[in-house]
């Protein structure tokens, strides 16, 4: 029997070693420009240029055709995707799922509502390609990651939330507040949308009450996915903290793909983790 994980680029994972996997890319899309959030794409470059770029700017999820393409010949598929609550790319891979099962009797199709992104995302692909070399059964594995991802969690912290405002994917009010110069806001995902709970003046303070947040929604030493937008220092300062007090627990830090980069905004963090 064969598996395969595909993930949308919200993931942030272009390469997922020791089992077959694709991306399927959402799109940013200025006045100027269309970006594919694929491994051709400089990011930087993309972030640097949109900030000097007037006019509207949105994004796009997969189709339903993109879906298509990356399910290819797999009998047993695992779709991920970004919350469903703030993009299309979940109901386009759900409608895909159903023509795939169709066309080729005998496959199956679990697509995943994520309720979020990034590291988050991550966290769950891992498990499933762990119970995968296990030789579990299609049926247990989807068992087994709906209740994975009842622990695991995402927290972002953003110093601008201007594109998230002006598309529409969070209250303008909100977004006003991290306009001011120095001021992060700090949020977790809560169901599939963005929730702001604090806003915190300066880099060392909010990595601080982030590892205080990680703690208090029950992260004990699991595994963290820290994802940034230009931002290393950050990231790292934030692995040192974790480490610190729990040495066992398993941090990686990688960068955000341009869906999250376009959101998250330069120096913008979002980080996925486990807790009990
Ligand atoms: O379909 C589309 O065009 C994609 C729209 C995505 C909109 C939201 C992306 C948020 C990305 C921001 C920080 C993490 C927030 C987590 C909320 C669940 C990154």
């Amino acid at each position: 029997m064969s598996f395969k994980i595909v993930s949308d680029s919200s993931s942030n994972v272009l390469e997922f070693p020791g089992i077959d996997f694709e991306s399927v890319p959402l799109k940013i899309i200025t006045a100027k420009k269309e970006y594919v959030d694929d491994e051709n794409l400089d990011i930087e470059a993309m972030v640097e240029e949109i900030r000097e770029t007037k006019g509207k700017s949105g994004t796009s999820c997969p189709n339903i055709g993109d879906w298509l393409r990356a399910f290819g010949e797999a009998e047993n598929i695992f779709a991920i995707t970004i919350t469903s609550k703030l993009s299309g790319s979940y109901a386009s891979a759900v409608e895909a799922a159903k023509i795939y099962e169709d066309a080729h009797p005998g496959t199956k199709v679990f697509v995943i509502d994520s309720l979020s992104t990034g590291g988050e995302m991550q966290l769950i692909m891992e498990y499933i390609r762990e119970l995968v070399f296990g030789n579990e059964t299609f049926e247990s594995i989807k068992e087994k990651v709906v209740s994975y991802m009842k622990k695991t969690k995402l927290l972002f912290s953003l110093r601008s939330l201007t594109n998230l405002a002006r598309n529409g994917r969070v209250n303008p009010a909100v977004a006003k507040i991290a306009g001011v110069l120095g001021i992060r806001v700090l949020g977790a995902a809560t169901e599939g949308v963005l929730d702001p709970l604090h806003k915190i003046r300066g880099e060392a303070k909010t990595m601080e009450m982030m590892f205080e947040e990680m703690k208090k929604r029950g992260f004990c030493g699991g595994k963290v996915r820290i994802d940034h937008c230009l931002n290393p220092e950050s990231a790292e300062m934030l692995k040192e903290k974790i480490l610190a007090q729990f040495p066992q627990s398993d941090v990686a830090i990688g960068k955000n793909g341009a869906l999250c980069s376009f959101y998250a905004e330069k120096g913008g963090l979002i980080v996925g983790y486990e807790s009990v």
